[in-house]
């Protein structure tokens, strides 16, 4: 539905793409991946959306250290060095043109048989696209979003934990489902205990007497950069700040509800499940959070 939902895609023109791919910058219709690749048949894969501002990559070191760890949880060998794919991460923003955007980084499993085993994939595949970013309309950022909590359970850690951004997506896309027949842009997923994990794309804050509070990772959530960003910027503030174990009652009966993530940066909530958080406002400690945010992305960072 038009307006309704982010997109990333389309921005830079397709005939003025290149595509990092396996060592060569190509066009996007050469940007092609074999049906036998297992990040395709199994979602056999690790990756990174990653953001640059004003010509900097941000946080561009703590993106790699996750991919890393996502990498090494999968049993995956990068097949690059930390320094070879970050200057590939700059050398594909360069050869886009791009200041501002949105880079997704992604390593397979690679090429192989049939059948789930790894062992039959010799080379991973690696391909990095950068491109323009449409972030949710303004107007959720200055009224901030409704949003629901789904019936899809997060996945359990002990299945495959949620600190590995895995290929792997289809729990959050049927949250992101659910969310869309509420009529939600974003959805609170619930562990199998009940308490909150993180949204489909975002990790949760609210903001309960002065003290600004989160799901702990081990609820089930990805470490979030703009998580981590925002646990740093509390501590620039003062502001205390607590991960704990959440229910949707907290979230209900805060004062206030932001959700972070690299697409959304730092989006104010407003309502959660019918229910009116704090005084239906984007609260203050949220709008001085999202402040500091949009300084720092702007001073920090990789620079292409
Ligand atoms: N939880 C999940 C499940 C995510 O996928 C976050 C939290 C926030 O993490 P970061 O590191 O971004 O602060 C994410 C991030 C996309 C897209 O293509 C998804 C994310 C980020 C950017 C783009 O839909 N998810």
């Amino acid at each position: 539905m038009p307006g309704l939902d982010k997109g990333f895609g389309g921005a830079v023109a397709w005939g003025d793409m290149k595509i990092y791919l396996d060592g060569k910058f190509v066009d996007p219709a050469d940007a092609k991946i074999s049906v036998f690749d297992h990040g395709l048949l199994y979602g056999d894969g690790v990756f990174e959306g990653i953001r640059l501002y004003g010509g900097n990559v941000f946080r561009l070191e703590e993106h790699l250290e996750r991919l890393e760890y996502s990498a090494k949880a999968i049993m995956l060998d990068l097949p690059l060095s930390r320094q070879e794919l970050s200057e590939i991460t700059c050398e594909t923003c360069r050869q886009n043109g791009l200041k501002d955007g949105y880079i997704r980084l992604v390593i397979t499993r690679g090429v192989g048989d049939l059948g789930l085993s790894p062992w039959t994939c010799p080379k991973p595949s690696v391909f990095v696209i950068a491109s323009k970013i449409s972030l949710y309309p303004q107007e959720h950022y200055d009224n901030g979003l409704a949003i629901v909590t789904v019936p899809t359970r997060r996945i359990n850690p002990a299945a495959l934990p949620p600190t590995v951004k895995s290929l792997n997506y289809l729990n959050n896309i049927l949250g992101k489902i659910e969310a869309k027949q509420f009529g939600a842009l974003e959805a609170i997923m619930l562990n199998d205990q009940g308490h909150i994990a993180e949204c489909t794309a975002d990790n949760v804050f609210i903001v309960h007497k002065g003290e600004i509070i989160t799901p702990a990772a081990s609820q089930g959530a990805l470490k979030g950069i703009t998580r981590q960003t925002v646990i740093d910027i509390a501590a620039e503030l003062k502001v205390p700040l607590r991960e704990v174990n959440m229910t949707r009652y907290d979230v209900w009966c805060a004062d206030e509800c932001f959700l972070t993530g690299s697409g959304a940066e730092v989006v104010p909530v407003v309502k959660l499940d019918g229910r009116v958080i704090g005084y239906g406002k984007p609260g203050a400690i949220t709008k001085r959070v999202l402040e500091y945010f949009r300084r720092r992305v702007l001073v920090e960072g990789t620079k292409i």
